[in-house]
């Protein structure tokens, strides 16, 4: 009884140690499944893609968009620009310039996409707020209205969306915004915010200021103003030949921070504004200095087409 009793235990141990070793080998497998799906997730390739797998481990939620935010700086040399610095740091070196204060920075920006490590883009979804977004449209203010500037109180200087959960090696956005929404009245009561800001309206031209960058020097201003130019038809019906939207690119880190370089942006000998004011209005039937501001936002003069290569303006943080 005893040694029928000892074998049966042990039977029944075996039987046990196979279910328990079956269950096993099953469970490894399906963590193991589940690691090469969170490994892969981890690739910047791989987030979009896996979603018909992770929905069926039930980690579905992991290729919903997240929250995305981008941050915006304005910078002269490795200070940040605001309105009530009093030319220290310099907003440019020109050999010979005399000091320059902030006197406007505002820009629109749109078409932004997060770029993975294997070059493929995904779209930053900016979040409509009703007064700095819309339909991917944003504006960027860096003015408050302080100091020698002389706009609105209200600043704005980060982009608020959604994105894929990933890594991304890279952010792309074009400065401006779109042809289809450039034309509408900015002063209908129908014209949605950010579109409707007057500071930004570009009437002589039909459309907005898709940059406004002025500083000032005593009497003096150096003013940048770029959009688009040559344009044909009837509001909000208009096209041009001229764009004028700088195509920007630069890396992107844990930051999530782009900065612009204002030192660089007015830069050359033909914005020393000590002895006089100097402007760029993007008009190709007056140039003044925009062949030498052109440029450095990667834009082709000639044509006023974009080069992202080129621009030496943006950066990271
Ligand atoms: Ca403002």
């Amino acid at each position: 009884m005893h040694l029928y009793s000892t074998t049966y235990r042990t039977n029944i141990h075996k039987a046990a140690f196979a279910r328990t070793r079956g269950a096993f080998a099953a469970l490894t497998a399906t963590l193991t499944l589940a690691a090469l799906t969170l490994t892969a997730g981890c690739k910047p390739s791989a987030e979009s893609d896996d979603a018909g797998l992770l929905g069926a481990l039930g980690l579905a939620g992991l290729s919903s968009p997240v929250p995305y935010t981008l941050t915006f700086v304005p910078r002269a040399g490795s200070a940040t620009t605001v309105c009530s610095q009093n030319g220290s740091p310099a907003l440019y070196t020109i050999a010979g310039s005399a000091a320059a204060t902030l006197q406007d920075l505002r820009m629109y920006v749109h078409n932004v996409r997060l770029v993975k490590t294997d070059g493929s883009e995904v779209p930053l979804s900016l979040t409509n707020d009703g007064t700095w977004q819309y339909q991917n449209v944003a504006l960027l203010d860096f003015e408050d209205a302080t100091g020698n500037c002389n706009g609105t109180s209200e600043t704005n200087t980060t982009l608020r969306g959604t994105a894929p959960r990933g890594t991304y090696a890279s952010v792309r956005f074009t400065i401006g915004v779109p042809e289809s929404l450039n034309h509408s009245d900015v002063s209908a009561a129908d014209t949605p915010a950010p579109l409707n800001v007057s500071g930004m309206n570009w009437s002589w031209a039909v459309g907005r200021k898709f940059l406004r960058f002025e500083i000032l020097n005593g009497a003096n201003t150096a003013v940048f103003h770029l959009g688009a130019q040559s344009c044909t038809g009837t509001p909000p019906n208009v096209t041009c030949a001229r764009s004028g939207r700088p195509e920007i690119e630069v890396p992107l880190t844990s930051s999530r921070t782009v900065t612009m370089d204002l030192q660089n942006l007015f830069g050359h000998a033909n914005w020393d504004i000590s002895a006089g004011s100097a402007s760029c209005h993007a008009n190709p039937g007056s140039p003044a200095q925009c062949p030498d501001i052109f440029p450095r936002l990667g834009l082709d003069w000639a044509d006023a087409s974009a080069d992202a290569a080129s621009q030496t303006v943006f950066g990271a943080l």
